[in-house]
């Protein structure tokens, strides 16, 4: 067992479980990515509820909520470092194995801090929908992220996450990669959603997505309605065209917005001590 604290000790176990040869593309790396993204995305500004604080997918009310589908895999790979890490939080295992994946595979460094709490307040239970459906278009875009309190540039820079990772048939519906090396942190996905003549596409279930097949690898690739839509919009795509020509002010603007996006709920002191978890009623349990 490492030192309470020692979240290097942490962040090398985290590190070193991304190579999975048998899972997806031989990476744990985007599942890790979508669950910390998904831990923190149910934040409501308004009303100051959801956020990753409590870790709440642990339980089948927001485990359970079909856009977190497939997340137990996630889970499931963190649970060795939980094991020899006891004292780290959930909430801030898997916040943090998001930013470690991130950079492991040739992304930035995300800034990270800890102070996550595992209690859950039932007050701020997130309910279910929160999370952005991947058939919809612009408008359902914009509602869902400015509820957590983003704005257009910061939605599209967040949306590059989309270079990593894939969908699955029995986990969102959709199917396939956004680009051809999807453990590999890049703007790829800009430069693809700009430069390819994408096609309507209906799976055997019904559900509609968009495909491009390149030719000379023989590989077939995909976007979400969702991802069609940044391109679509005239004020997205300002910001699609900036981060498909420079990989640079896409990895900076990354940075600092899925940073934001981990912090999503907390109120922290100048000393960066978290200070909305002790005051939780009950306090810590984890
Ligand atoms: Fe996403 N995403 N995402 N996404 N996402 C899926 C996979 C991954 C939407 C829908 C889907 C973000 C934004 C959106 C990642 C990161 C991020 C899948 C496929 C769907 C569907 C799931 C499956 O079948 O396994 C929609 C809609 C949006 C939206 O913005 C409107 C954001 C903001 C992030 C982020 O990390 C900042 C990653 C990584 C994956 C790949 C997961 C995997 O298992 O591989």
């Amino acid at each position: 067992m490492s030192q309470a604290g020692d979240y290097a000790a942490v962040k090398k176990d985290i590190a070193a479980l991304l190579h999975q040869p048998e899972y997806d593309d031989g990476s744990a790396g985007p599942v890790l990515v979508r669950l910390a993204w998904h831990s923190a995305g149910t934040y409501d500004a308004e009303t100051d509820t959801g956020g990753s604080n409590g870790a709440g997918m642990r339980y089948e009310a927001e485990g359970g909520d079909p856009a977190n589908a497939g997340l137990q895999h996630a889970r499931v790979f963190l649970e060795p470092v939980k094991r020899a890490h006891p004292w780290i939080t959930y909430s801030d295992l898997w916040t943090l194995a998001g930013c470690v994946a991130i950079q492991e595979m040739g992304g930035p460094e995300i800034p990270w801090a800890p102070g996550r709490t595992d209690f859950v307040d039932d007050s701020k239970l997130p309910p279910r929908g929160r999370l952005p459906d991947a058939a919809q278009g612009a408008d359902h875009v914009r509602h869902i992220f400015y509820r957590m309190g983003f704005n257009d540039q910061e939605i599209v820079a967040l949306s590059g996450a989309h270079n990593l990772g894939r969908c699955h048939a029995d986990r969102s519906g959709f199917s396939g990669a956004w680009v051809q090396n999807p453990t590999r942190f890049s703007n790829t996905y800009f430069r693809l959603l700009l430069a390819v003549d994408w096609k309507h596409k209906q799976l055997p279930s019904g559900i509609r997505q968009f495909m491009y097949i390149d030719e000379d690898l023989g590989e077939e690739l995909m976007m979400l309605p969702t991802d069609i839509a940044l391109r679509d919009d005239a004020k997205f795509k300002v910001w699609v065209q900036r981060y498909a020509e420079d990989r640079d002010v896409f990895f900076e603007d990354f940075t600092k917005v899925f940073a934001k996006l981990m912090e999503l709920g907390l109120k922290r002191d100048e000393s960066g001590s978290v200070l909305n978890t002790d005051n939780v009623k009950g306090g810590y349990i984890s």
